[in-house]
C-alpha cells in the first residue's frame, strides 16, 4: 500500500491553519499540526489531525516534526502589526526566528525523501505601495515589525531554496475572512468583528471615513492556494499573491452585512487606526495562472458561510 504524505503544519489551530489540516485530511495527507494554542484553540481541530502543543521556535520538538513531514506549510505567526510594535522581540522570534528555525531543520533532518516548504507571508510586506493592483514584483515596503519579519521570512526562504535546494513557495496573503476567525481578540479582522457586533445588536465602529477599501478572501479559497502552492513548490520559489482582485470598500462591508443579517446598522465613527492604509487591492494573475486557481467564493456566500456559524 503507497505510504500517505505527511504535512505539518505550524499555526494549525488557529483560524487559516485548520481549514488547511482540513483540506489536506481531504486530499489524504496524514496532518500533524503544531501549535502552543497562544491564538489557536483546540475545537478548530477535526478528528484525525495530530496535535503536538509547542512553540515553532523550540529547535529540538521542530526537528522532531521536521523529521517526519514530507512538507511543512508554516503558519504560525503573532499576526498583530499592534503586538510587534508593543513587544518586538517576541513577536520577532515568533514572525521570523521560526522560519529560520523549520528551515534549518530541513538542512539537518536525516529524513532521505525530499521536503517542501510553503511560507505564510502577508501583503503587509508591500506597505503603501506605487500602484494598484499591487503585483508580486512590487518593492517590499514594511511598516511595520510584523511586515519586515514577514519580509525577511520570505528572504530566508529564498536562501533555502537558493543554497540549500529545497523546494518552497511563497504566499502573500490579502485580507482572509471565514468561520472560525476570532471575534474576541483586538486583533481580530474586521469581518468578523462586524458580524459579531451585528448578530449582537452593537453598533459598528468604523476608523475614518469608511472609504478605505480592502482585497478579502475567503479562507476556503486560500486553504486550496496553499495546497497547489505545495504542489508546485520548487527550489526557483515562486512568490504568489493570495487575493481576490477585487475590493470593497468598509463602508460597502457592513451595508452587505446588515442585508445579510436583515437587520439596520448603527455606525460610530473612531479616527484612523495607526497606520493603516487607505487601499489595497491585489492581482492575483500569478496565482490564477501557475496554480491553475481562481478563488470560488464570492463576498456574499463567503460572509453567509461566516455568519451562520
Ligand atoms: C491587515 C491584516 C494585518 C496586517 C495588515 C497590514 C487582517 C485581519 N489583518 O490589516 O494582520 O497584515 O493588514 O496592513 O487581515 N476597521 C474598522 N472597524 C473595525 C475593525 C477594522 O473600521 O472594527 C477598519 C480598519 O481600520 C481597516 C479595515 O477595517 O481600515 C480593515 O481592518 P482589518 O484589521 O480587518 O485589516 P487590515 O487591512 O487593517
Amino acid at each position: 500500500m503507497k505510504q500517505k504524505p505527511t504535512a505539518l503544519i505550524t499555526g494549525g489551530a488557529g483560524f487559516i491553519g485548520s481549514h488547511l489540516g482540513d483540506k489536506l485530511l481531504g486530499e489524504g495527507f496524514e496532518v500533524l499540526v503544531l501549535d502552543n494554542l497562544s491564538s489557536g484553540k483546540l475545537v478548530n481541530l477535526s478528528s484525525g489531525i495530530e496535535f503536538i502543543q509547542g512553540c515553532t521556535t523550540d529547535k529540538n520538538m521542530a526537528q522532531k516534526l521536521v523529521d517526519k513531514a514530507d512538507t511543512i506549510f508554516h503558519l504560525s505567526a503573532i499576526a498583530s502589526v499592534q503586538a510587534s510594535h508593543e513587544n518586538w522581540l517576541e513577536t520577532h522570534r515568533a514572525n521570523q526566528s521560526s522560519t529560520v528555525t523549520l528551515l534549518d531543520c530541513i538542512t539537518n533532518t536525516k529524513r532521505s525523501r525530499p521536503q517542501s516548504f510553503v511560507l505564510s507571508s502577508s501583503a503587509s510586506v508591500y506597505g503603501n505601495p506605487k500602484t494598484m493592483p499591487i503585483s508580486e514584483s512590487e518593492i517590499l515596503s514594511p511598516l511595520s515589525a510584523y511586515a519586515a519579519d514577514k519580509a525577511a521570512s520570505e528572504y530566508h526562504v529564498k536562501i533555502g531554496s537558493r543554497i540549500h535546494n529545497i523546494r518552497t513557495s511563497v504566499l502573500r496573503l490579502f485580507n482572509v475572512y471565514g468561520p472560525r476567525q476570532d471575534t474576541a481578540s483586538p486583533y481580530s479582522g474586521v469581518i468578523s468583528i462586524f458580524a459579531s457586533k451585528i448578530m449582537n445588536g452593537e453598533a459598528l465602529t468604523i476608523h475614518g471615513t469608511g472609504d478605505q477599501t480592502r482585497d478579502f478572501i475567503y479562507v476556503g479559497d486560500v486553504a486550496e492556494y496553499f495546497y497547489r502552492a505545495n504542489q508546485k513548490a520548487d527550489a526557483n520559489s515562486q512568490t504568489y499573491n493570495i487575493c481576490t482582485g477585487k475590493s470593497i470598500s468598509i463602508n460597502e462591508l457592513s451595508h452587505i452585512i446588515a442585508d445579510i443579517c436583515e437587520t439596520k446598522i448603527d455606525v460610530t465613527h473612531e479616527p484612523v487606526r495607526d497606520g493603516d492604509i487607505l487601499h489595497s487591492l491585489g492581482d492575483n494573475s500569478r496565482a490564477i495562472s501557475n496554480l491553475n486557481y481562481g478563488p470560488q467564493t464570492d463576498m456574499k456566500t463567503g460572509l453567509r458561510h461566516t455568519i451562520v456559524t
